[in-house]
């Protein structure tokens, strides 16, 4: 039992969970945000100053591609909560139903393009080995606007790889961009008319049940495939997040910046004061960036900018990664050619 004890103690996800319990101990510490919180300058002084980057994105950043965030939509698709739909019970009691759920964010994926947002955080990646991209987000935005995959962790997955749902089988296929993926799942490949809502999205359109011999199955054992992300309740990637942890743990950090996320989900939210130093400045780039509860959790170090991170981060990042060209891009460092992304 202690042995069982300890071994699960030193896991990371164990660490962001006990992290959890002392942030919100200590929270009410905090105290309010500096004079200079929202002032460009004074963030352009602390940004060209920074050696040392950490980055953790969610839907937000994907929203001006047109991608819906979770909790804008009302976090519903259909009648269903999301959350409930990105479990394993889920797909347990009705596989064909969470495959039509992936299955069309696949195709709003593949249809959507990577923003000026996206491209930003490219450009810092390229101009500043010191900076390390979490992202929330399944879409491939971040993967399709050429971030340096050695400076991106994607902490939830991607929709475009596919495995086997038999835990005791190891089949697995990476950035699968078939759409529709298969046949069973064609109704979510559709477009419907301009003013036509998707059928999938419009309740009064019901949803034949499909039984899960019609659905994707593995070549090697013909169990079930499924998306290769993380539903609530499974524990993400050990040997991502010890490396995250470790690259944590290697120098301070300078800046965290906390990009269209509300930080709600772990562990991935813990890493934003897993990360915070004595000299640590946290930057919330968020329409809601001003909310009180946002404000109240703020140091004095801290900078919150209220927009679209597609907007903001350009800006914001301006004095290490230039502007963008016409065709809204960034001179690629590596390459002299604008990095065009996929
Ligand atoms: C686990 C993949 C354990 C699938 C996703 C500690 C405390 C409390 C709860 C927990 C805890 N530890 C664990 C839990 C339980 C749970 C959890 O966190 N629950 C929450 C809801 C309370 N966590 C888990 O279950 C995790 N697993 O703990 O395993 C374990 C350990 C060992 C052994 C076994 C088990 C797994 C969590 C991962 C779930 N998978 N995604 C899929 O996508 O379908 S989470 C998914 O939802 C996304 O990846 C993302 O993480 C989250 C959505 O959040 P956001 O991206 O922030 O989106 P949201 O809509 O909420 O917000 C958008 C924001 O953008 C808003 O603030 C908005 O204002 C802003 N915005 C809008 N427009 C713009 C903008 N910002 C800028 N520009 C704009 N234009
Ligand atoms: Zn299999």
């Amino acid at each position: 039992m202690v042995t069982r004890l300890r071994k699960i103690s030193h896991t990371s996800q164990f660490r962001q969970c006990f992290d959890s319990i002392l942030c919100k101990k200590y929270s009410t510490l905090t105290v309010a945000p500096g004079k200079d919180y929202k002032n460009l300058a004074a963030f352009h002084k602390k940004l060209t100053g920074s050696k040392r980057i950490l980055a953790l994105c969610g839907a937000g950043l994907s929203a001006s591609s047109g991608l819906p965030t979770f909790r804008g939509a009302g976090g519903l698709w259909r009648t269903r909560n999301a959350t409930e739909i990105a479990t394993p019970e889920a797909f347990e009691t009705d596989p064909g139903l969470v495959w039509l759920f992936y299955a069309y964010r696949r195709h709003m994926a593949l249809k959507a393009t990577p923003n000026l947002g996206h491209f930003a955080l490219t450009a810092l990646a390229e101009n500043l080995p010191g900076f390390l991209c979490l992202t929330q987000n399944v879409d491939n935005l971040s993967i399709r606007a050429a971030h340096p995959p050695s400076q991106l962790r994607p902490l939830h997955g991607s929709l475009f790889n596919i495995k086997c749902s038999n835990p005791h089988c190891s089949y697995t296929e990476k950035n699968n961009t078939s759409d529709p993926l298969h046949p069973s799942l064609a109704l979510a490949a559709l477009d419907p008319a301009e003013d036509e809502p998707h059928p999938l999205l419009d309740p009064s359109h019901a949803l034949e049940h499909m039984p899960a011999a019609d659905l994707p199955a593995c070549p090697e054992c013909k169990a079930l495939l499924r998306p290769d992300v993380v539903w609530y309740g499974e524990p993400l990637d050990e040997d991502m997040l010890t490396s995250v942890d470790e690259w944590i743990d290697d120098a301070q950090v300078d800046l965290v910046l906390v990009i269209g996320t509300s930080a709600v989900v772990w562990p991935a939210a813990g890493y934003i004061e897993r990360a915070r130093g004595r000299k640590t400045s946290v930057v919330t780039i968020n329409p809601e960036a001003e909310k009180p509860d946002n404000l109240r959790k703020m140091r004095k170090r801290d900078f919150a900018f209220v927009g679209d991170a597609a907007v903001l981060l350009p800006q914001l990042l301006e004095p290490i990664i230039g502007k963008p060209g016409k065709n809204g891009t960034y001179k690629s460092k590596l390459t002299s050619t604008p990095n065009v992304g996929c």
